[in-house]
């Protein structure tokens, strides 16, 4: 395998759209002959992760294991890509302590809340305006900006790049490195 393993942790908001990157990211590699592979939060609560609800211990657990996994994966020479809203800095530096400095690169989709709660897929932020679900980042459960993350992804102009372009962007940033 002509590669060393390292792990892509994709934070921000629900509806940022981390996993849209993380699925292109997983084509873009693939299509260079780069072995992947998505550890996304949402799909992980169904299993590994299915005794945890959103409390911060529980967050931060998620995030712990998570975070132990992709260390496996990395280990085992796969680029390994997270996806989780992982809303306190504390959570990710943990994840972050974990590997080598350079085989751990944060991504921050810093998406203004506004055009997160505009696509709301599943009806969540709806929700917790509503009331009716309690602790939802953002609105009354609070995310925790990067301060020094290795790549962070904006709007320019008020429109979102297209997924594609991030992940060449990031394929770039893992080539260069
Ligand atoms: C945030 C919540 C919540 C609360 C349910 N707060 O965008 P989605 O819907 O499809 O994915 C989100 C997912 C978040 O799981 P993570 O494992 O990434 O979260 S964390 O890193 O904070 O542990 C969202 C949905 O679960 N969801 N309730 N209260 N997001």
């Amino acid at each position: 395998l002509n590669q060393k393993g390292c792990v892509v942790w994709i934070t921000g908001l629900s509806g940022s759209g981390k996993s849209t990157l993380a699925c292109s990211l997983s084509r873009e590699l693939h299509s260079r002959g780069k072995l992947s592979y998505i550890l996304d939060g949402d799909n992980l609560r169904h299993g590994l992760n299915k005794d945890l609800g959103f409390k911060p211990e529980d967050r931060t657990e998620n995030i712990r294991r998570v975070g132990e996994v992709a260390k496996l994966f990395a280990d085992a020479g796969l680029i390994c890509i997270a996806s989780l809203i992982s809303p306190y800095r504390k959570d990710r530096d943990a994840c972050r302590a974990m590997l080598p400095d350079a085989n751990f690169i944060e991504v921050f989709m810093n998406m203004p809340i506004e055009l997160c709660e505009s696509r709301d897929a599943k009806g969540l932020y709806k929700l917790a305006r509503a009331g009716k679900i309690k602790g939802f980042t953002g609105i009354d459960d609070p995310y925790e900006q990067p301060l020094n993350c290795e790549i962070e992804i904006q709007q320019s102009n008020g429109v979102c790049p297209k997924p594609v372009v991030l992940a060449g962007q990031v394929v770039t940033y893992l080539e260069e490195k």
